[in-house]
């Protein structure tokens, strides 16, 4: 069969989520974002993290050209593992990968995507793509920006990647016209700490005003999904001025190793959870888990009556 009615038919049997409670879940932050055997650690008790609400977790990747909507904890075990062989997929080498029988870790945005693909409304990450710093001059900007406006999945997440630049993301994100919600608190969380000086202007303050506003969007039939920032829990999070020591000199040797593309967010990543004595490391396990809760009691709420 050729790859076009292939593709054709595995799309046409998706599974179909509009009716049910699901929560999409990202398998970059699990083959690209974190260590073995935290990533796989993490990935499945996310998993539990969404069932304990009442909802279902769908973790999102594409298996040897195959997009799996819900992978096996094998599968997932195998993206942890295999990095090296496992492609990081964004919207624009979705097709590449599957046209070659491929295996991809999906970004936000291909997530994002994919889950729109199987009407999912409600999807849990860590921390957004977004602006990197000097972005004016290297046009570096995270394709998850886009996606707001491409599909309508409503993304919960920590705040933009401590590593990026976020006045600029923030600037982004209005351009494109994202709503931008902060859960429990009115300045933009910057993922490893729970709070920065940027103000937002939009607030919810419990799960049901939450699905109000996110419902309100829906209503306007824009087909565009929402961000919802969910600081990290207090407890967890980190000194944003000793992180940022950190995060400088990670940026420095990504630039002295001519680190660029879609590699540059994974190796400052992992040297910050090489270099932070394992802290940037337990805060993003904290933060993605805390992401996960809320997703899953976002996901029951926006179906209830
Ligand atoms: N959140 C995390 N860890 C991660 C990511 C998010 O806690 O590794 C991943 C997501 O898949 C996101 C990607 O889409 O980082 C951003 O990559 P880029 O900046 O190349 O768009
Ligand atoms: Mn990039």
């Amino acid at each position: 069969m050729n790859i076009y009615k292939e593709l054709t038919e595995q799309l046409s049997n998706l599974p179909d989520y509009s009716s049910k409670p699901a929560v999409a879940l990202e398998t970059t932050i699990v083959s690209h974002g974190m260590p073995y055997p935290a990533n796989v650690e993490t990935a499945i008790a996310l998993e539990h993290e969404i069932t304990a609400q009442g909802a279902i977790p769908v973790t999102i990747g594409i298996v040897k050209g195959q997009i799996k909507i819900g992978m096996t904890p094998d599968e997932i075990d195998f993206f942890a593992k295999h990095h090296e062989e496992i492609v990081k997929v964004s919207r624009n080498n979705l097709g590449y990968v599957l046209a070659n029988k491929l295996s991809g870790a999906t970004t936000v945005a291909a997530t994002m995507l994919i889950a729109n693909l199987a009407n999912i409304k409600v999807f849990a990450t860590g921390g957004i793509g977004g602006v990197h710093r000097e972005g004016n001059e290297t046009f570096d900007i995270s394709a998850d920006l886009l996606e707001f406006s491409k599909s309508e999945v409503n993304v919960v997440c920590a705040g933009p990647k401590a590593i990026l630049d976020l006045p600029l993301t923030l600037e982004y994100l209005e351009t494109n016209g994202v709503p931008l919600i902060g859960y429990k608190t009115d300045y933009l969380p910057m993922f490893y700490s729970a709070k920065s000086n940027y103000r937002l202007e939009q607030r919810a303050d419990s799960v049901e005003d939450l699905a109000n506003i996110i419902n309100s969007y829906r209503a306007l039939n824009l087909k565009q999904g929402c961000l919802v920032v969910n600081p990290i829990p207090d407890e967890d999070s980190l000194d944003p001025t000793q992180i940022e020591i950190v995060i400088e000199k990670a940026l420095e040797l990504a630039k002295a190793n001519n680190i660029k593309g879609k590699a540059v967010t994974p190796y400052l990543l992992d040297y910050l959870n090489h270099h932070t004595g394992g802290k940037a490391l337990s805060a993003n396990i904290s933060l993605v888990k805390n992401n996960a809760r809320l997703a899953g009691k976002l996901a029951v709420s926006l179906l209830s009556e």
